[in-house]
């Protein structure tokens, strides 16, 4: 198969703020490290509190923001780890490993507007709404929604655990086939 001499991976998910990325993907990072395979999550809880403290929400500092990022996943992918990214990154060319042979793949956790503004974990929807905060990816910035994901999430009527395992059995079928 095409991940002969497999060594880590990238599994890169992408959304909307509180589509469940984070959720699903250290469910997954769990259940993978009680299996003995060695796997990390990054978010931007982890990330933007130490690494990427000095950058914004801007345009130019998301942007930053994710190259960062993919760079320390291509080092934690070529460790042999699988590095499972959960970042909001909203444009689209953004979501690759530049100059790299190792697999990258995107999922798009993909949970309506709506449901997450419903859902509304962190109260931050509603305070982007009446404008406190700006610049909020899908009120008034924009989010890109990939057109070729290797997989696409429908959070909506599954539980966390249920998505992580479509994930699970998405890359069961590839190295395995
Ligand atoms: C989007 C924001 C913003 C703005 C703070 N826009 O639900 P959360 O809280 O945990 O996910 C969001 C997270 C986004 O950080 P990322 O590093 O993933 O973003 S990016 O990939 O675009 O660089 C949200 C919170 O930070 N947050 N302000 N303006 N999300």
């Amino acid at each position: 198969g095409h991940l002969r001499g497999f060594r880590g991976c990238t599994i890169w998910f992408t959304g909307l703020s509180g589509a469940g990325k984070t959720s699903i993907a250290f469910e997954l990072e769990a259940y993978l490290v009680s299996r003995g395979i060695p796997a990390y999550g990054l978010d931007g809880d982890n990330i933007r509190c130490g690494l990427n403290k000095d950058l914004s929400f801007s345009k130019k500092d998301r942007e930053e923001n994710i190259r960062r990022v993919a760079e320390v996943a291509r080092l934690f992918a070529d460790s042999g780890q699988i590095c499972l990214c959960s970042f909001v990154s909203p444009f689209a060319e953004d979501r690759i490993h530049k100059e790299s042979d190792l697999p990258f793949f995107e999922v798009f956790v993909d949970t309506p507007l709506a449901v997450c503004e419903q859902r509304d974990n962190k109260g931050l929807y509603l305070k982007a709404r009446q404008g406190i905060i700006k610049g909020f990816t899908g009120i008034d910035q924009p989010y890109e929604t990939p057109e070729h994901p290797e997989l696409v999430l429908k959070t909506v009527d599954c539980t966390v655990e249920q998505s992580a395992m479509q994930v699970l059995s998405f890359f069961a079928s590839l190295l395995c086939p």
